[in-house]
């Protein structure tokens, strides 16, 4: 164990306006210093959500720790467990991934319905425990999901949120083969792992965002109709004019704003299901009760996944049927990161190589 430094480099923030530092000499937990059931996973990498910008504003109403790391989508290696930690489903030298649920009860009525993100203990990574902006993280046996050989860890860092969530989104869609599915967002992180979900499942894409660079890369993804909602000029005929007049079966909606959601319930078929995933913090949904109710539309909210969800949607990438679209960026770069993230401009994912 002498390996393990005293000290690492980490991102952290001290407040919601405060800049982002990264720093050297942040101390590093000892093994002989984990609880039991924690472990210290050596970070190769991790990816940037736009989770992370809500928690680094502060903006949604469940609020952050503060100083915060931040960071959920981070795959390292085991060099510590917790002395005292019995059944741990991992081994030091495994190679792990860190999601947003960093851990959960496992024993409360939601956890063993399988709802463990939503379980009233639950410890979230970069928001209410610190993340993997870090080269040192603490996780929890049972909650790191063990990465395939076959997946490189800068692929597998973005199935561990935005691969996740989009394919529990889909899973949890009740929408068969040949079902039309809209995505908008499907541009961003989310959105155009979401794509390649669907049409994993056999689903037709209608895909939602703007600029050449999300178009190109959302057709050349699998999308059959790609609508700029900033040239649209009747964003629901298009929909409609798309899927033969009838509209889609569902639509997974990722936007990190709540203009993504305005229309689902016009341009959702009969018996349509909503899938809420894009986070604005304080927005509402301005749905039609009176059309929602006529056309028996569901709205249903989907949050990231359980450890089944995260094992699935990461063999999914392992067998290559999924793959994130990412560019590679020091730690160093946080901030440019999220100023982009802001404006829209990053077409699929930013990874920070944490080595
Ligand atoms: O568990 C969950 N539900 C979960 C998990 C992970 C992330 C929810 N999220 C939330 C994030 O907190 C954030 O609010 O999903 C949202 C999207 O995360 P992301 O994919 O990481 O963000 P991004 O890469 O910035 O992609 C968002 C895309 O939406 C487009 C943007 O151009 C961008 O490509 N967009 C926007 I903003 N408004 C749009 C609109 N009206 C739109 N696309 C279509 N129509
Ligand atoms: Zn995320």
């Amino acid at each position: 164990m002498s390996n393990i430094p005293k000290t690492q480099k980490v991102a952290i923030v001290e407040s919601s306006t405060a800049p982002i530092h990264v720093v050297n000499d942040y101390p590093v937990k000892q093994p002989q210093d984990l609880a039991p059931g924690e472990c210290l996973v050596k970070m190769h990498c991790t990816g940037v959500c736009h989770t992370d910008l809500h928690a680094r504003k502060g903006d949604w109403p469940v609020k952050p720790k503060r100083p915060l790391i931040g960071g959920h989508e981070g795959v390292g290696e085991i060099v510590a467990i917790g002395e005292h930690t019995s059944q741990s489903p991992v081994k030091v030298g495994d190679r792990v991934g860190i999601k947003w649920l960093a851990d959960s009860c496992l024993d409360c009525e939601t956890c063993r319905k399988g709802l463990e993100q939503s379980c009233l203990n639950a410890k979230l990574s970069g928001y209410t425990v610190d993340g993997t902006f870090a080269q040192y993280v603490v996780s929890y046996v049972k909650h790191v999901t063990p990465i395939p050989d076959a997946l490189e860890s800068t692929e597998a860092a973005s199935i561990l949120c935005a691969g996740v969530t989009v394919y529990r989104a889909l899973k949890y869609s009740q929408t068969t083969i040949g079902d039309w599915v809209v995505l908008p967002g499907a541009g961003g992180g989310l959105g155009h792992l979401a794509v390649q979900y669907a049409k994993a499942m056999g689903l037709r894409v209608v895909a939602i965002d703007t600029g050449a660079d999300k178009k190109e890369l959302c057709l050349k993804l699998g999308a059959e109709v790609w609508i700029d909602f900033k040239e649209s000029k009747d964003i629901v005929k298009d929909i409609k004019d798309a899927t033969g007049g009838f509209g889609a079966h569902a639509a997974v909606v990722t936007t990190a704003s709540s203009s993504g959601y305005e229309q689902a319930i016009e341009y959702l078929r009969e018996g349509g299901k909503l899938m809420a995933v894009g986070l604005p913090g304080e927005a509402k949904l301005n749905a039609s009760i009176f059309f929602t109710v006529f056309k028996s539309i569901s709205i249903l909210g989907s949050y990231v996944g359980n450890r089944q969800d995260a094992r699935e949607a990461v063999d999914i990438a392992a067998r290559g049927q999924v793959k994130c679209y990412y560019s590679v960026k020091p730690l160093g770069a946080l901030s440019e990161v999220y100023e982009d993230l802001e404006k829209g401009k990053i077409a699929g994912r930013i990874v920070l190589n944490m080595e």
